[in-house]
């Protein structure tokens, strides 16, 4: 079932991606947001280890691009926040434009940082409410060279992932912390699913408060990328329930 599916065709994804109620992306209203300040729900400040330097392969699914990690390359650790336990960084990927929207904003593009709880499969993880964690971080478009900073790295590689879903992609270093905005760490976190079939309710999302730039030039490249004539982003589903907001830092 997961392997035919597109974004044209929405309405006809699997049932599982209709039935919950934890499903993913939603509109996150800044003010409904509960600040924990006990922390009961966020329990200390995010901790990023090893989010430097890796090795990953890039490849054009048809669907987006995506990065994944090279298995020779010590992995990234997330853990801290809303988070039990360590989680492992397996991939990130791209959706445009944005499928989280903030007070009912939407931005140009919504990178997903993927990790899975550390010690499982991904096939185990996701059997399990806590099974993966996912980073979103939002991209604004500026003019300019300057504001390409981020993605300087993966620009070189995009003109020839535009049409290419098959081949052994390309392997190339970049350092994750890249994604990741430099002035705020502050984000809103909730349960959630999958946002793409069999979309299962099994993602502890934080969703970056502070979006990254992008050049003009780096967001026409990418959306050069055929996945099937159309954007890949899912539709909002119904936010019922509660959203968490770390404290600012
Ligand atoms: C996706 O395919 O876009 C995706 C995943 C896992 C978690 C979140 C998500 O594969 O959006
Ligand atoms: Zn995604």
């Amino acid at each position: 079932s997961s392997s035919e599916w597109s974004y044209k065709y929405e309405t006809q994804w699997p049932k599982q991606c209709r039935n919950g109620g934890l499903q993913s992306p939603i509109n996150i209203m800044s003010r409904s947001a509960i600040v924990d300040t006990f922390q009961t729900h966020i329990r200390g400040p995010l901790v990023f280890r090893g989010y430097g330097d890796v090795n990953l392969r890039t490849a054009n699914t048809g669907r987006t691009l995506k990065w994944t990690l090279e298995e020779d390359t010590g992995a990234p650790v997330l853990s801290g926040g809303p988070l039990r336990g360590n989680y492992t960084f397996v991939q990130f990927h791209l959706h445009w434009f944005s499928e989280h929207a903030i007070d009912g904003m939407k931005y140009p593009m919504e990178i997903h940082m993927l990790h899975v709880k550390t010690g499982l499969t991904i096939e185990e993880a996701l059997k399990r409410p806590d099974g993966l964690a996912v980073i979103a971080v939002f991209c604004q478009v500026h003019a300019g060279e300057n504001s390409g900073y981020s993605l300087q790295q993966i620009e070189a590689v995009l003109p020839e992932l535009y049409n290419s879903t098959s081949g052994p992609g390309f392997t190339s270093t970049l350092n994750l912390s890249r994604l990741l905005s430099p002035q705020q760490q502050s984000y809103y976190t909730y349960n959630g699913s999958l946002t793409t079939p069999d979309c299962q309710e099994v993602v502890t999302w934080i969703v970056m408060d502070h979006p990254i730039s992008i050049s003009d030039s780096q967001y026409k490249m990418i959306r050069q990328v055929n996945v099937g004539g159309v954007d890949n982003y899912r539709r909002l589903q119904p936010t019922n329930r509660v959203v968490y907001k770390s404290a600012a830092s």
